[in-house]
């Protein structure tokens, strides 16, 4: 089995994320394609590279992302920092030549997603963005239907992304609502998502038209550069602008002739990780929410007319990835699954040379798309979005 060594940027809390992944990977996916070598693991300031290093067993540590990428032992660069940063570490990695795995949104806006994914493809390297819900085993079922034709010609997506964590006007002004680490709000952070999966199961997003809102126009400052994704800051400390969006809603076009629509906010009180799509086609529907993520629902136009109606199809041995997760269905998969089927689909492409899904190119539509909500919000009207990879 092949060694892959790998340097990930930012320790944070994709840091724990992707670390368990490639310490898990291969007791899930076995022979697995590669041995994820966690070599070193680079954060902000040496203290906290160090207790990266320390916490998620990495074997050494750095401050400096340019050194890293610019190492030769290094095979993979995972970036998993704020999203300021992507493009510049990404363009230097594929220059190295290096494969990258890079966090969504791929970058804060489309031009900057473009130049990564022109640089990846001049270099010839293995790319992923991690749009990691797409590798729920749920969703790649309702995928493996509609590729079946289980539910015919799609005509209707309705996807949502709803959470609470900053509902609350005095949770602090993380990176996560500035516009200059960010790039936007609730549209690249979470409704980007949502655009990943309408694009995996539906196709290509041709025209949007969106309504785009920012209801808490400043909130408390923190001190760290971490984002405490919530809480509330008990005193009357400086507050800062928040200058990126709160909510998102907008309707779709699909190439395909289909439409839909996409909601996004971070303002959701009663919702945490509320990912949602249903689905209708000519012969059937299909409805999928995270917050129960080992069920797809299910609904067949051909099903006896007294017995028509929603049922609940478990994930487990005998549906996509099953073979590699739990034995029996509805044993239960969590968040830390999605990402380990990522490195293993990412590694596997690596060591054989592939390509594999969601890429550079799949994070530069989707910022196009992202883009085209947020001019829509501003000018009230429907905007195309551009084909830019063919
Ligand atoms: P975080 O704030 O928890 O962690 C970011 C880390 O990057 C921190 O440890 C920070 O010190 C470090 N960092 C900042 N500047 C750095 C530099 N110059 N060099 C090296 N390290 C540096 O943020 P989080 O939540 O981990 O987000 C990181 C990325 O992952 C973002 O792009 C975000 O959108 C994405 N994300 C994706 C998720 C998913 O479900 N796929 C979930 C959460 C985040
Ligand atoms: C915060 O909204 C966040 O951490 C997002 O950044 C992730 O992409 C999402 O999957 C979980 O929530």
């Amino acid at each position: 089995m092949q060694d892959i060594n790998i340097a990930m940027i930012g320790g944070g809390f994709m840091g724990k994320a992707h670390s368990l992944a490639y310490a898990a990977m291969p007791m899930f996916f076995w022979p697995a394609p590669a041995r994820p070598i966690k070599k070193i693991v680079v954060d902000a300031t040496d203290d906290l590279a160090r207790t990266a290093a320390e916490r998620y067993s990495w074997e050494g540590f750095s401050s400096s992302w340019r050194d890293v990428v610019n190492d030769p032992s290094i095979d993979v660069i995972d970036i998993a920092t704020p999203n300021n940063l992507h493009a510049e570490i990404a363009i230097a990695a594929a220059e190295a030549g290096k494969h990258i795995i890079c966090e969504k949104p791929l970058a804060p806006t489309a031009e900057e997603a473009g130049r990564m994914y022109e640089a990846a493809k001049k270099a010839g390297i293995v790319t992923a963005v991690a749009f990691n819900y797409r590798r729920t085993p749920a969703v790649a079922l309702a995928k493996k239907y509609i590729e079946e034709g289980a539910i015919g010609e799609i005509l209707n997506f309705r996807g949502t992304y709803l959470q609470d964590w900053s509902a609350d006007p005095n949770s602090p002004l993380s990176w996560r609502f500035q516009k200059s680490i960010a790039g936007s709000g609730a549209v690249g952070d979470i409704g980007s998502h949502v655009v990943d999966l309408a694009r995996y199961l539906v196709g290509e997003i041709s025209e949007v038209t969106s309504v785009v809102s920012t209801f808490i126009p400043d909130r408390p400052l923190q001190s760290s550069g971490f984002d405490a994704l919530g809480g509330s800051v008990k005193n009357d400390g400086p507050r800062g602008a928040v200058d990126v969006d709160d909510e998102a809603m907008s309707l779709v076009r699909f190439r395909s002739g289909a439409v839909g629509s996409i909601e996004a906010t971070r303002n959701a009180w009663g919702r945490n990780n509320f990912i949602t799509f249903e689905i209708h086609g000519t012969e059937g529907s299909i409805f999928f929410n995270y917050e129960n993520r080992d069920e797809l629902q299910v609904a067949f136009k051909g099903d006896p007319a007294d017995r028509r109606g929603f049922r609940t199809v478990y994930t487990g041995p005998n549906t996509p990835y099953g073979e590699s997760l739990w034995p029996i269905p509805a044993l239960g998969i969590g968040y830390g699954e999605t990402k380990i089927i990522e490195a293993h689909d990412f590694l596997k492409a690596v060591v054989e040379g592939g390509t594999v899904s969601p890429n550079f190119g799949d994070g530069y539509q989707a910022a196009l798309v992202d883009d085209a909500i947020l001019e829509s919000g501003r000018t009230g009207q429907w905007v195309k979005v551009a084909d830019a990879t063919g």
